[in-house]
């Protein structure tokens, strides 16, 4: 070979294939660590301040006599959610992610691996408060609810189909504040009707504690 008869390859890399398959088998993992411990978990999902956090102190007041909960929080910075949730009598485990604008499968991963799995029966997972970048990253649970509230505008339904689509449960929150803000609650729920006509959709107060017991039956919890 010669100077001029250089050896060229081109290798192309889907980086969100990638990025997604990797994430994929991670979560899968976490599945059969789940499963393996008789966990039930779930992730909840939505944007900055719709009530993740109120809505799993709601719901750890209900259930934390029935079933021993492990609540992991997800946030850029801070222990304030975990701390939160922390005083109601649950164990937690903060994630701070740095810069990630959400949770992935690996993160999760090794926050199961600070606790002993069998003490807990219920994993609550609150996602980083976005409503766009963790509805492509599976954790492994078994249901994901996302939060929407009345606090944000008529359209963030219709603005992020792509995470409604991706969850099994949707929670409209804040609904003690729908007359104040003369918010069109049957609107919201049709945008997400349009994106899934079969999805649940729970409206919720997380303060006064209106929903929540039907929220518990539709988990089955
Ligand atoms: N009126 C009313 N306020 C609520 C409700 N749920 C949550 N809030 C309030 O909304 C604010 C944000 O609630 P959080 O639970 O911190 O929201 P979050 O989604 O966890 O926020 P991030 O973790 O920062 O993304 C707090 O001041 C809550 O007290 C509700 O159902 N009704
Ligand atoms: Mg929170």
């Amino acid at each position: 070979m010669n100077g001029s008869e250089r050896r060229q390859k081109t290798v192309e890399i889907d980086i969100r294939k990638d990025l997604f398959g990797a994430n994929e088998n991670a979560a899968a993992l976490n599945t059969e660590i789940f499963k393996k411990h008789g966990i039930i978990a779930i992730d909840i999902m939505g944007s900055v301040g719709t009530g993740k956090t109120q809505l799993i102190e709601a719901l750890c007041d209900r259930l934390r006599e029935k079933y021993r909960i492990l609540m992991l929080a997800g946030d850029l910075a801070t222990t304030i959610d975990a701390d939160r949730v922390a005083s109601h009598g649950v164990d937690t485990v903060q994630i701070n992610t740095g810069t990630a604008c959400h949770l992935d499968a690996r993160m999760v991963k090794v926050a199961l691996q600070k606790v002993d799995l069998a003490d807990y029966q219920v994993v609550f997972i609150e996602n980083v408060g976005n409503l766009i970048c963790p509805a492509g990253y599976s954790l492994g649970v078994d249901k994901k609810i996302v939060v929407v509230s009345v606090t944000e505008g008529p359209y963030m339904v219709r603005k992020h189909p792509l995470t409604i689509k991706h969850a099994d449960i949707i929670i409209i929150n804040k609904i003690d504040l729908v007359n104040a803000l003369e918010f069109d609650i049957d609107a919201l729920e049709a945008d997400i009707r349009e994106v899934d006509a079969k999805m649940p959709v729970l409206r919720v107060s997380s303060k006064t504690g209106e929903g929540i017991d039907k929220l518990i039956e539709v988990l089955h919890l």
